[in-house]
């Protein structure tokens, strides 16, 4: 383990969820080294420079007038579902979000896990002049009171190599444990320092931004993925975005991930049936309801 600032780690890719864990819980972010095969973020650089190429730059306030954001990521790099599968983001969102509820029926007690999905995917790429974005909390987007138990985490892979000058992500280390009045000050932000294929994992409570961008000619480019409780809504629409034909061409645990799975026991069915069934049934009108819970 090494200490890239102040306090934030960085774990190497040989550690375990659990050390990932431990140190998300403690500091609120942890970086892990290399945690992304080269040939995966070539694929995905590739599949996403189009679209990258040619979106406009964000606004003058939280999007970035010097930034570049490009949504929607399983509908245009399949390689994004190698970026949803790494073990240590994926084993670590499975041990922070993915509680059991139990509540009482009459006859017993009956004890549900909720699923997890993809609250939002992105590639931000931050140009020379983009000043600092303002330090925030990404689960405000579920209206959560701090401190208290996560509604999402995040994981923000470096497409580029991340420096303190080319815009690396800030994040204020131990914030996920402050109460709703404190405010954070840019300087005990600390730079995620990371080479490119490397990834920060942080709670969505904990206070980060975008960097500012102090080259004359660099680009900093990120990937983020976020898991939400499955319970919650997606801050971005998936079933809007991703086409069913995309969807359909995934694995079964990303076509979950992305939405269709019923978190139990009620929320997102359709037709009293597991959403799934919109990617195998032509006519979901007469299926009849089951049992969700059995
Ligand atoms: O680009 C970054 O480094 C962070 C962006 C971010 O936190 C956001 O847009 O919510
Ligand atoms: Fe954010």
């Amino acid at each position: 383990m090494t200490t890239n600032s102040a306090s934030l780690v960085t774990l190497p890719a040989s550690a375990t969820v659990d050390q990932v864990v431990e140190v998300l819980r403690r500091d609120g972010g942890v970086i892990v080294a290399d945690m992304l095969e080269s040939g995966v973020v070539d694929r995905f650089n590739a599949d996403l420079e189009p679209f990258l190429s040619r979106v406009p730059f964000g606004g003058k306030g939280f999007t970035g007038a010097r930034t570049r954001r490009c949504a929607a990521l399983f509908a245009k790099s399949m390689a994004t579902a190698e970026f949803l599968m790494q073990p240590h983001f994926l084993g670590a969102c499975e041990q922070i979000l993915a509680d059991d509820f139990s509540y009482p029926v009459s006859g017993g007690k009956t004890t549900v896990k909720t699923t997890l999905q993809v609250s939002v995917s992105q590639a931000i790429q931050i140009w020379p002049g983009q000043c600092a974005q303002p330090l925030h909390r990404d689960d405000y987007l579920h209206h959560r009171h701090h401190p208290g138990p996560d509604s999402q985490v995040q994981v923000l892979y470096a497409a580029t190599d991340f420096t303190a000058q080319n815009g690396a992500t800030v994040v204020v280390p131990g914030s996920h444990l402050w109460d709703d009045t404190r405010v954070p000050r840019p300087e005990k932000a600390v730079p995620a320092i990371m080479s490119r294929g490397s990834g920060l994992i942080y709670l969505g409570s904990t206070y980060h931004g975008g960097g500012q961008n102090r080259t004359g000619n660099e680009l900093r480019t990120a990937v983020i993925i976020s898991l939400a409780r499955g319970y919650l809504r997606q801050e971005e629409n998936q079933y809007l975005v991703v086409p069913l034909e995309t969807v359909r061409r995934y694995p079964p645990r990303i076509q979950q991930l992305l939405g269709y799975a019923l978190s139990p026991p009620f929320c997102g069915w359709i037709e009293m049936c597991d959403p799934s069934v919109a990617l195998t049934e032509s006519d979901i009108s007469v299926l009849g309801a089951r049992d969700l819970l059995t």
